[in-house]
């Protein structure tokens, strides 16, 4: 059987091609080589069909698992632009308040804000903290709860809610999670602070001498 030349595949070339010196075919022979080359082809084509059937998830799967990394690398860029995890820095570093000038931290306390791990009976457990006027004194808030602390100081007016409050950062702190806040008054005197979260229950005081 003849195989007309432009039913080929195109691209596809014989392997094999007469050479001059080669005894000229018969054309059963001919005939015979033609359809065996055909053959050849015909499985070649099949096998690079499976070839790319069998690769098609691979590829899909190099596509997904690509995706998840450019997006788990950029958000790891953002995490640490955004102020660094939680794993760098347990304690976000506070805004330095321009009421503090420029002096140094001269003592710091570490409370522990609590609720029985049941939001029940939130307290700190130091309600009284004493220092000295002028100093800037740290507070380290721990939240061993369960429910959301934080801690705020009323400030030179007595309310809480006012612009001259000096609030931990975070302003809500997670619970098994750290905040900080930086305070300092040039008057002698006792100056209240709350969990703005639990303002009747949890309470305390900085006396300053
Ligand atoms: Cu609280």
């Amino acid at each position: 059987m003849l195989v007309p030349k432009k039913k080929r595949r195109s691209g596809a070339t014989p392997r094999r091609q007469p050479s001059a010196d080669q005894p000229a075919l018969s054309s059963a022979e001919q005939a015979a080589r033609r359809e065996q080359q055909r053959a050849e082809w015909a499985a070649q084509k099949r096998a690079q069909e499976r070839a790319r059937r069998s690769s098609a998830p691979i590829v899909w799967s190099v596509v997904v698992i690509g995706s998840l990394l450019v997006v788990a690398v950029l958000g790891g860029i953002f995490l640490v632009g955004s102020g660094g995890s939680d794993e760098a820095s347990p304690t976000p570093a506070a805004t330095r308040d321009a009421r503090l000038g420029a002096g140094d931290i001269a003592k710091t306390v570490s409370i522990d804000a609590n609720d029985q791990g049941q939001n029940v009976n939130p307290t700190f457990s130091m309600p009284t903290i004493a220092g000295r006027v002028g100093e800037i004194i740290e507070i380290k808030v721990n939240n061993i709860g369960s429910v959301a602390h934080n801690l705020n100081f009323a400030g030179l007016d007595g309310e809480f809610g006012t612009r001259d409050d000096w609030t931990t950062t975070p302003q809500s702190i997670p619970a098994g999670v750290s905040g900080t806040v930086l305070v300092k008054f040039d008057k002698p005197g006792t100056y209240p602070f709350q969990c703005d979260f639990h303002p009747t229950a949890q309470q305390g005081n900085l006396i300053l001498s």
